[in-house]
């Protein structure tokens, strides 16, 4: 997220040579200017950011400092409006979300991923199918419930009235913390579908009403949810499909543009691509300081502590087995691409971008690990060392899972390094050691 802005704006940045004079600080603007133009940041909202930084920074004395420092907090003040951050709950349960859009924009796989989001913080969720519109919305929203293992309530052939006013009673009778409302979408915005999403919003008198906007419509999504926002007043705005070939600059200027926050960004079609949007972690990553605080929040939603703990000791004793690695596996899979991941990470911006389509737990490396994982006995799998030194085993598990043996040994070899890896960062001077690594890897290569 937000990878093409802010390796622009820190080029921008690179580029200023402030000799402590205002013409200096007009080149460095008119660099930023260029660059948040570019990601199609609203011209409007440019302006008033660079007068802001301008003004400031000529308050506090032209200098580099004084100049990241002005914008770092006019970045802040754009991005943050009056409301609601990330996920909030009702004082009292069930908080109930109802979400709007146009037809496509990805309400229902939002609903979804926001269902996943809740449950690993442990919430008990109603997902409900309220797009009666399409047949196959209700069948979606289903599967979708299906795969994340959340409670669905639908009933196809009624009037989503009915369905919402039926949805609420369970969700009250059944103790559930959170309900979120699936509904229909147009093409485009019509008097019909207005008058349905009243009528449902009076009904379900929700916490949160979000409207999910396609980031790659550009300034139309900023258009039409002003259009919602001034029929049925919405609460917050969530921006789908930051993946892609999204510009990213939507939002830096939507919450600013409607005067509502924007609460969540999606990165991905996968249950897991889903991060709140909080304006301070935002700032940091386009500064190029990285997000700290996310990247340690998902881990821990993702893993259990105990586990953690227990993992660190191995990888200190350089025990790291394969149970390890598929348990790791699963939970990075939790966690979302390896993409959004790294750009979490101070300084990983450009590499983040490297990475744009590495897909783990697709790649063909994965599958061959999990082949041979596959076909070794569950002894094995606790103690690598049991195959290293064992030309039968390794003939047995490179038939059984399809491989050579040159590719068994490659694999083995690998691991044995990965292991080895692992336990010199678990050490005092462990991220010294993996920063000149990332260093390494920015470089192209690879460590072996
Ligand atoms: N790449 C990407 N695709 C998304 C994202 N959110 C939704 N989609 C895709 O957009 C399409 C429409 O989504 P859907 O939830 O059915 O939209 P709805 O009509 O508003 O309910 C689907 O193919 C989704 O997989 C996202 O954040 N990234
Ligand atoms: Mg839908």
């Amino acid at each position: 997220m937000f990878e093409s802005i802010s390796s622009s704006f820190s080029n921008a940045i690179k580029k200023i040579r402030f000799q402590d004079d205002e013409k200096a600080l007009k080149k460095a603007l008119a660099e930023l200017k260029k660059s948040l133009l570019r990601s199609d940041v609203h011209h409007k909202v440019v302006k008033e950011l660079l007068n802001r930084v301008e003004t400031e920074t000529k308050r506090a004395g032209i200098g580099k400092e004084n100049f990241l420092k002005a914008l770092r907090s006019a970045l802040n003040d754009i991005l943050k409006v009056e409301g609601k951050q990330g996920f909030v709950f009702a004082p009292k349960p069930p908080t109930v979300v109802m979400m709007c859009g146009l037809q496509g924009s990805g309400k229902t796989t939002t609903t979804a991923k926001l269902a996943y989001y809740l449950k690993l913080r442990k919430k008990r969720v109603l997902m409900v199918a309220a797009d009666l519109q399409r047949l196959a919305a209700v069948e979606q929203l289903k599967q979708l419930a299906e795969q994340i293992g959340v409670d669905i309530y639908a009933q196809e052939e009624s009037d989503p009235y009915e369905v919402v006013k039926k949805a609420l009673e369970k969700a009250k009778d059944s103790l559930y913390d959170v309900v979120l409302i699936d509904t229909a979408g147009r093409l485009a915005i019509d008097e019909e579908l207005m008058e349905e999403l009243k009528r449902l919003k009076s009904l379900a008198e929700p916490d949160d009403l979000f409207y999910v906007a396609d980031s790659l419509t550009g300034q139309d999504a900023v258009r039409s949810a002003a259009k919602f926002h001034e029929e049925l007043g919405i609460t917050g705005v969530i921006l789908t499909k930051f993946d892609g070939d999204s510009k990213g600059g939507v939002a830096i200027g939507i919450a600013h543009q409607l005067g509502v926050p924007l609460r969540f960004v999606g990165t991905g079609e996968k249950m897991p691509d889903l991060e709140p949007f909080i304006p301070e972690r935002i700032t940091n990553r386009l500064m190029g300081a990285g997000d700290v605080e996310s990247l340690a929040e998902k881990t821990a939603a993702v893993i259990d502590e105990k586990k953690a703990k227990e993992l660190t000791k191995k990888i200190k004793k350089g025990k790291f087995n394969f149970e390890d690695f598929l348990d790791q596996l699963e939970s990075l899979k939790k966690m979302g691409s390896l993409k959004s991941l790294i750009s979490m990470i101070p300084g990983m911006g450009n590499m983040a971008q490297a990475l744009k389509n590495v897909d783990l737990e697709n790649s063909k490396e994965i599958k061959r690990i999990r082949a041979m994982i596959d076909s070794m006995t569950p002894k094995e799998r606790k103690d690598p060392d049991l195959i290293m030194k064992n030309s039968s085993r390794k003939r047995r598990i490179a038939q059984g899972s399809g491989l050579t043996l040159q590719e068994v040994n490659k694999i083995l070899k690998q691991f044995n390094n990965a292991a080895k890896l692992a336990k010199k960062f678990s050490g005092k001077k462990g991220m010294q050691d993996l920063q000149s690594m990332m260093n390494q890897m920015k470089a192209g290569g690879f460590p072996r």
